[in-house]
């Protein structure tokens, strides 16, 4: 037997992108090309709450398989807000939850991502930040978000959150806006990025947070305990591992509670629902925005309970700013976390699903519409990087071990 066959027979990551359905601009044969063998998908024109029918998620998985492809993870069933805030009506979205994860383990689907973020899901402040090279990122700039949330949205005592540096940088940030940057500052912030399925106005969206009004983070921690006490079992039975999503970025922002930003946070679920399907999707891209998330130490401390991997780098400076760099650059070490995970797919001899998260936009991406962050050649880049960094570990292990 070759070393070439010995790699493909050994067990890898499962390479995926995700992918918005029949309206993304970015088709499934292009994620085939690209390298994919598998999907991250959801059924996105359904209302946050509902039901997914087995007639729905059947389409969805023969559209895919028809393109030669897998759909390998839902990402994401998403959790009604009533849900997280356990407001009046909440049970009924809780059965309408479980009877969701039911519905896509009889077609097949095991792996469901979802997230506990209050009112909002990713954040940034710029999608469109232009690299020294002419490709662009998405941001989170400490000063326009402050501007936003103390000038913009007029939040009731949002100052008090803000050194008074922060508050002299958000002003004169704010100073020097047009109202067609203020407009676009507040569209990136709550009109809802792509796969976040929510989208606000000024008013509605202070309403939304006004809802989280007198939930701190003990109390979301436990409304997320008591939803993972009624939704895990019913995925343990259906043999569905249900996986969640990181706080992005990793802190609480909008006077909002948040709880699953850091290694203690993630023990916390697991220490409270022990079950093998409460599970985590490892995004380095969350998580590596703290300095003190160990990304390595946290794959082996996880090692049993990573069931989905988003692999992406961003990189940070001491006013609290971050952009999304390449995918091997930035301050995540993907070097080492991918040798963990090389190390944790084989010893499980599984395979788990991987898709780089997010890319740039550069060469033809520049010139079309893209969902920020979802763009074809910049995920492209990142899924051939990452593809090229696991081969030469695992190709490396065996020829030393
Ligand atoms: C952003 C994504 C998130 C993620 C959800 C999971 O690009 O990683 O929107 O899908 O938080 O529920």
């Amino acid at each position: 037997m070759t070393d070439n066959q010995l790699i493909t027979e050994s067990f890898s990551l499962e390479h995926t992108m995700r992918w918005f359905g029949p309206p993304d601009p970015v088709r499934l044969a292009d994620l085939r090309q690209a390298g994919c063998t598998g999907v991250v998908t959801a059924l996105h024109h359904l209302a946050n709450g509902e039901v997914w029918p087995v007639a729905e998620i059947e389409a969805r998985r023969v559209e895919i398989e028809q393109a030669g492809l897998r759909w390998s993870v839902v990402e994401s069933v998403p959790v009604h807000e009533a849900i997280k805030t356990q407001s009046a009506g909440y049970e009924h979205f809780i059965e309408n939850y479980q009877q969701s994860l039911r519905n896509l383990a009889a077609c097949g689907i095991r792996t469901v991502t979802y997230n506990f973020m209050p009112v909002l899901d990713w954040t940034r402040t710029d999608l469109s930040y232009e690299l020294p090279d002419g490709a662009r990122a998405l941001r989170f700039e400490r000063a326009a978000f402050v501007a936003f949330d103390v000038l913009l949205l007029q939040r009731p005592g949002a100052a008090a959150a803000y050194s008074a540096e922060e508050l002299a940088a958000a002003r004169a940030r704010f100073g020097g806006m047009s109202a067609a940057d203020k407009q676009l500052l507040q569209r990136n912030i709550i009109a809802g990025l792509p796969g976040s399925e929510e989208s606000f106005t000024l008013a509605q969206f202070q309403a939304a947070l006004d809802a989280y009004q007198g939930i701190d983070a003990a109390r979301l921690r436990a409304n997320l305990i008591a939803f993972l006490r009624a939704v895990v079992p019913v995925a343990e039975s259906a043999g569905v591992n249900l996986v969640i999503h990181p706080d992005d970025p990793p802190y609480p922002i909008l006077g909002l509670p948040r709880v699953v930003s850091t290694a203690a946070d993630v023990q916390a679920l697991f220490d409270a629902v022990p079950s093998p399907a409460n599970s985590l999707c490892f995004c380095t891209g969350s998580f590596g925005v703290r300095p003190d998330n160990d990304l390595p130490a946290m794959v082996r401390q996880f090692a049993h309970r990573i069931h989905f991997v988003h692999l992406r780098s961003t990189r940070r400076n001491a006013a609290g700013d971050f952009f999304e760099d390449n995918h091997l650059e930035g301050d995540v070490d993907m070097y080492a976390v991918m040798r963990e995970l090389v190390e944790l797919t084989q010893h499980r001899r599984a395979a788990i699903a991987m898709r780089p998260d997010h890319g740039h936009q550069l060469l033809d991406d520049l010139t079309k519409k893209t969902n920020p962050g979802y763009s074809g050649i910049g995920r492209l880049r990142g899924l051939a990087e990452l593809r090229g960094l696991e081969l030469g570990i695992r190709r490396a292990g065996h020829l030393t071990s």
